[in-house]
């Protein structure tokens, strides 16, 4: 049974756990004197122990932003980061297309939820904005991953990583919705708006796409930084990953709405559409992104769990694993072969 705690050790991911001499700090809470007795492992992503999910010396930072109100139709992302870091806890470490462990190597601290005013849609994104600005503060060259929660948490985010930067940064969106509805039920600040309300500070490139309405198109077509590649496209061959590649600036956001994958193996969605990614293929697109751009920060969102289908929970454990992995992916020596 491989992800079982060590008893030797408060978690995964570092060889040495000890405290410190004469430390009374237990494991996860555990007082110190109990600490050998077959604790599950700690709730954080991938179970990492204090060591290798201490924030001084972590390369990645998961912050969790389990929010939902302007949900339209199936429920339930505010369930989305928990279920991510649960499932996150039985992943393998390592990485066959690496050729590492590669969350105890970079060190990966998992912030608390965040859990936003409920006075409405827009004071809650306003209060995220300035939580963003303080993580990006406080985390310094640490890399940020958020977990939505609705996909209008990827607003306030993307406001916040454009300011630091005086070229304008572009958005890969990944998603079958274009998001770009100037409003949505009278919200500005709806899941379907979170793309309209970059577009002043961001171009977007948008991949994935297949359901979007006539007034996104009149948006798009106003807007010359709003380039979009639809999920048909995407199925004949694989001449859009150039395409998407040209399109990007130097400096690049990922938003991955995790309904951009196909609802066959991804159906813990809000409003799952046919005809989505695979995993594979995307993956190694998102490598190449990784490795030819800077991308200065991500999200993965919309995960809405269905109880008892786990496998759709652990796929996106294991995208953010795949995506922090390849943010990093020029420490690692890569694939194994044997
Ligand atoms: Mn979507």
């Amino acid at each position: 049974m491989p992800n079982r705690r060590d008893p030797e050790h408060q978690g995964r991911g570092s060889s040495n756990a000890e405290p410190a001499p004469g430390s009374s700090r237990g494991v996860g809470g555990v007082p110190h004197p109990l600490r050998e007795l077959p604790w599950e492992l700690p709730h954080t992503f991938l179970g990492l122990d204090e060591e290798a999910a201490a924030f001084e010396t972590a390369s990645a930072v998961i912050l969790p932003v389990p929010y939902e109100s302007t949900t339209s139709y199936g429920g339930g992302a505010k369930a989305g980061p928990g279920a991510i870091v649960e499932a996150s806890r039985f992943i393998e470490l390592f990485d066959q297309e690496l050729g590492a462990e590669v969350g105890p190597a970079l060190g990966i601290h998992t912030l608390p939820s965040v859990e936003l005013t409920r006075a409405g849609a827009t004071p809650a994104m306003e209060e995220l904005r300035r939580v963003h600005d303080a993580v990006l503060d406080a985390a310094g060259d640490r890399f940020v991953l958020m977990l939505g929660g609705e996909h209008s948490v990827s607003s306030p985010a993307i406001q916040s990583h454009a300011a630091r930067h005086d070229e304008r940064i572009t958005v890969l969106q990944l998603d079958a919705h274009a998001d770009l509805r100037p409003e949505y039920e009278g919200s500005p600040n709806s899941h379907a708006s979170a793309m309209a309300r970059v577009l002043d500070v961001a171009d977007v490139v948008a991949v994935g796409l297949r359901a979007v309405c006539a007034e996104e198109m009149e948006v798009a077509a106003a807007h010359d930084g709003v380039h979009m590649i639809w999920a048909d496209e995407m199925w004949e061959d694989d001449r859009w990953m150039d395409r998407a590649m040209e399109l990007l600036g130097p400096k690049v956001y990922i938003t991955y709405d995790v309904d951009y994958l196909d609802p066959s193996f991804m159906p813990s969605t809000g409003t799952p559409e046919p005809g989505g990614g695979d995993w594979y293929r995307t993956n190694r697109f998102l490598k190449r992104v990784f490795a030819e751009r800077d991308v200065v920060g991500c999200d993965v969102v919309e995960l809405a769990p269905t109880p008892g289908l786990h496998a759709p929970d652990f796929l996106v454990a294991k995208l953010v694993y795949k995506l922090l992995g390849y943010r990093f992916q020029d420490r690692f020596p890569g694939p194994v072969f044997r």
